[in-house]
């Protein structure tokens, strides 16, 4: 059973909670171009998309300072535009152009920007979770005052590199914020079917690390949630576990032909969409107009426009250069 959508007064002041409402759309309207571009062959390889999902980047995004680190996964997209990654680098990336991101050498999965501490982007389930202990156990070691977020599916939690990660953040008292963005599926396994335990909670409270369970369709509460998680986690510099519960409306990947799960159940949570049921908050308090979020959306829809343009216009690498970066030069050797 399905909670009923988010209702009740937004306790932001206008210009943070329009942000917030820009950002979610930000990533909407960026991911449905994706889909369109890769429909023309334009975008290739592997893609998935956070659609439906964006309440919980968005509100955890704008939760950490500048300065902390985050990792996430694969579907990481609405995570690197927040992270203030130009759209433009990462739709260049998408296409494989030599300006994106990571100089198109890894496309939708593997959005990086070290600059910014965005230590990716990651293809492997679970793939994260020990990078973010790793840096942790760094900044620890430095004093460096940062945390690190680390975003990860439900399926990463039946990896072993899910517990190791768990036990050793614990043990050494690392300043981790784990944050499970529960969709209830692993591509076509839903949790039930894979997983002893469904409570993800109960299973990070195993290692003695401190847990909260968040509606993730809803930018308010996982906002507020990740807040005081983000205070816990840098005043206290040990870990915290937090289960965003969520949903993606859309196939796991563009390879999907959705068989493990009823439309019907697609559309009820679809009534909980976080963009929808944010807008009608805001209005039902006069914090938004019909026309300021129509003004907003086209706003929207000309950065992704640039974006489109900037990496159309961008180069593919020299194929003589394909090989350099694989590995590292041998000393004395030239690259
Ligand atoms: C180690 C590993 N095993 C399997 C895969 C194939 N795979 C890609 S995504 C995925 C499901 C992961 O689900 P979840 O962690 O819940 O993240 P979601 O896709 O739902 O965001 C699997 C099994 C992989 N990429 N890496
Ligand atoms: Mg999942």
């Amino acid at each position: 059973m399905i909670a009923p959508p988010p209702s009740g007064p937004v306790p932001y002041a206008r210009d943070f909670a329009l942000r917030l409402l820009a950002d979610m759309l930000r990533i909407r309207r960026m991911e449905e171009k994706c889909a369109e571009l890769y429909g023309q062959g334009k975008i290739r390889g592997f893609l998935h998309l956070y659609i439906g999902e964006e309440a919980v980047a968005t509100g955890a995004m704008h939760a950490l300072n500048a300065a902390d680190n985050v990792v996430a996964t694969y579907r990481e997209h609405g995570h690197a535009l927040l992270r203030g990654v130009p759209m433009t680098a990462i739709m260049a990336e998408m296409f494989g152009k030599r300006e994106g991101c990571s100089r198109g050498r890894g496309g939708s999965m593997h959005l990086f920007d070290a600059q910014r501490r965005l230590f990716g982007g990651n293809a492997i389930v679970g793939g994260g979770l020990p990078l973010a202990v790793g840096l942790a156990l760094a900044d620890k070691l430095q004093g460096s005052g940062r945390i690190t977020a680390c975003f990860f599916g439900e399926g990463a939690m039946a990896e072993g590199a899910f517990h190791e990660s768990m036990n050793l953040a614990a043990l050494w008292r690392l300043p981790v914020l784990f944050c499970c963005e529960n969709n209830l599926y692993a591509m076509g396994t839903a949790l039930a079917r894979s997983e002893s335990q469904i409570d993800l909670c109960v299973k990070a409270a195993a290692f003695g690390v401190a847990t909260c369970k968040v509606d993730g369709m809803d930018v308010v509460a996982v906002h507020d949630a990740a807040k005081a998680a983000v205070e816990q986690v840098r005043e206290s510099g040990e870990p915290l576990f937090a289960e965003f519960q969520t949903y993606r409306f859309r196939a796991h990947s563009m390879f999907d032909p959705e068989l493990y799960r009823d439309r019907a159940e697609v559309e009820e949570w679809k009534t909980r969409g976080p963009i929808h049921t944010f807008s009608a908050r805001l209005k039902a308090q006069d914090m938004l107009r019909e026309e300021d979020f129509l003004a907003l959306d086209r706003e929207v829809a000309e950065e992704v426009q640039r974006a489109v343009d900037f990496a159309e216009a961008g180069e593919w690498e020299a194929v003589e250069d394909l090989c350099r970066d694989v590995h590292t030069p041998r000393a004395g050797s030239t690259p």
